[in-house]
């Protein structure tokens, strides 16, 4: 049997100690990997000159596993980075018309540069290998390989949600972007809901014949859909949030929190995320149930991301004036009613703080899945659980069944839910934890990974 070869935007590499990056994907990813051998290839990061000619493809390898890094040149990063995937295909995808901005020099990009990772694998391709690419920044490629001659199987899984149909047809390229989707062997979504907004997509542009039971025709090229909502490493997290109360740091946390319930949200900074939706549903609560003031603490921890796109730098100075407003107009001289991190946190600690919390705000306005709603339930204590409140526009709401739903936009229905958790019985809790931890037990990454696999190589 051949090797296995992934491709997203970025690649993990391990550190010089061989330790892979923290975090579910990459750890069940590399293992796949390890096991028959493999190549991860991706964007290595940096931006070259553009007027360097020659691609530059770096090859390294670490145990079982090659990894090749090309390096992109200045102009492909703005266009097919910064530009379509992040300012077209990312708004796109969570129904931001608002924020596109469709620029035709960014769509050829795009495509330019997925032709250039097309031309820069083939060669590292043997005739039994299996291609698995991750990931809106890299739709077209599997029809760019197919122009120049490769027969493997390709498998694409799409992190993001997939729209309705009149949200993708406002694309001008949608018809070049779904053909190229439909040049894969499987295409995997998160959830049912992208899943038939797919199939919609495909019969209203009659782009495929189907076949029956997500199986379609384009062509003589025959190619199958699937839905494979991705989980975590959930018991390994267990533990980590077990193991964390230890820390010393999660401990100080604690003591500064005597007498006051912790209210956690986790987030990279991201418009998708709906931060300021939930700090102002936040100040809602507190404001119409002012038996609570100084009694409860929220906790939102946000990294920058994106900053080279202006909606991310422009979020983050509202997301900061967000919370000192409410934290002007709330606070006493001994609460502070919102803390807020703009840090990547150490996993051990993160977990340790999901685990105080007593309740985990998941509010995102729209999300392909969410781990960080799975991680917040993994990282429970079984004997005295929190609640979580997520959004019904996270992938995540399709599965965890025993959280409590909510529409981020409406600030009431927020409040009510943080109200209903701070006040939810014991056993209560514990019913609820206990359906979502033996889902994310029976689904977790590993699951994810090789359900996914599997339905490839037979696709
Ligand atoms: P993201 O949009 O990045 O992923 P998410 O699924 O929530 O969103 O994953 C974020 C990860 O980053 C989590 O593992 C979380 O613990 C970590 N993280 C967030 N803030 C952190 C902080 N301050 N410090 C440390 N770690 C932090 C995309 C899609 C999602 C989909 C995933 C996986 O947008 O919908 O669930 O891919 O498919």
């Amino acid at each position: 049997m051949g090797k296995l070869i992934i491709i997203s935007n970025r690649v993990p590499l391990p550190d010089k100690h061989g330790n892979v990056p923290a975090g579910g994907l990459a750890v069940a990813l590399q293992a796949a990997l390890e096991e028959k051998g493999g190549l991860w290839m991706g964007w290595s990061g940096k931006v070259i000159s553009d007027n360097l000619q020659q691609p530059h493809l770096n090859i390294q390898k670490h145990d079982n596993i090659e990894y090749a890094l090309l390096d992109l040149a200045s102009t492909d990063v703005d266009e097919y980075y910064a530009g379509f995937a992040n300012r077209m295909l990312w708004p796109l995808c969570h129904y931001r018309l608002d924020l596109i901005d469709y620029e035709r020099k960014d769509m050829a990009g795009y495509f330019r540069v997925n032709r250039l990772f097309a031309e820069q694998l083939q060669s590292l391709i043997q005739p039994d290998d299996i291609i698995w690419v991750h990931d809106y920044h890299l739709i077209p490629l599997a029809a760019e390989l197919r122009r120049l001659g490769v027969k493997n199987r390709i498998g694409f899984f799409l992190h993001i949600p997939w729209p309705s149909a009149d949200i993708v047809f406002t694309l001008p390229v949608h018809e070049t972007i779904m053909r190229g989707l439909v040049s894969y062997d499987l295409i995997g979504f998160q959830t049912d809901y992208d899943l038939e907004n797919f199939t919609g997509c495909i019969s209203r542009e009659n782009i495929a014949i189907p076949l029956g039971e997500n199986r379609f025709k384009t062509g003589s090229h025959e190619f199958k859909t699937g839905k494979f909502g991705i989980g975590i490493e959930t018991d390994k997290f267990t533990d980590t949030a077990q193991r964390s109360e230890k820390s010393a740091l999660v401990r100080r946390m604690r003591e500064s929190m005597t007498g006051r319930d912790l209210i956690i949200g986790v987030d990279r900074l991201d418009y998708s995320k709906g931060i300021t939706n939930r700090i102002e549903a936040f100040e809602h609560f507190v404001q119409n149930n002012p038996e609570y003031k100084s009694k409860v603490t929220f906790l939102q921890v946000t990294p920058k991301s994106r900053s080279e796109v202006p909606e991310y730098a422009e979020m983050q100075s509202m997301v900061a004036e967000h919370a000192g407003r409410v934290n002007g107009a709330l606070a006493s001289v001994d609460w502070t009613p919102i803390r807020y991190i703009t840090r990547s946190l150490n996993r051990n600690i993160l977990a340790g703080l999901y685990r105080h919390a007593k309740v985990g705000l998941v509010t995102p306005l729209r999300d392909g899945m969410n781990l960080v709603a799975k991680e917040y339930v993994a990282a429970q204590d079984k004997n005295d659980p929190g609640v979580l409140v997520l959004s019904r526009f996270a992938g995540a709401s399709r599965e965890l069944d025993g959280a409590l739903l909510v529409n981020p936009y409406d600030k009431e229905s927020v409040s009510q839910a943080i109200r209903h958790a701070l006040n939810m019985p014991l056993n209560e809790r514990q019913y609820r934890y206990s359906s979502m931890i033996k889902h994310l037990h029976e689904n977790d990454i590993n699951h994810w990974c090789a359900n996914y696999l599997d339905e490839l190589r037979c696709a």
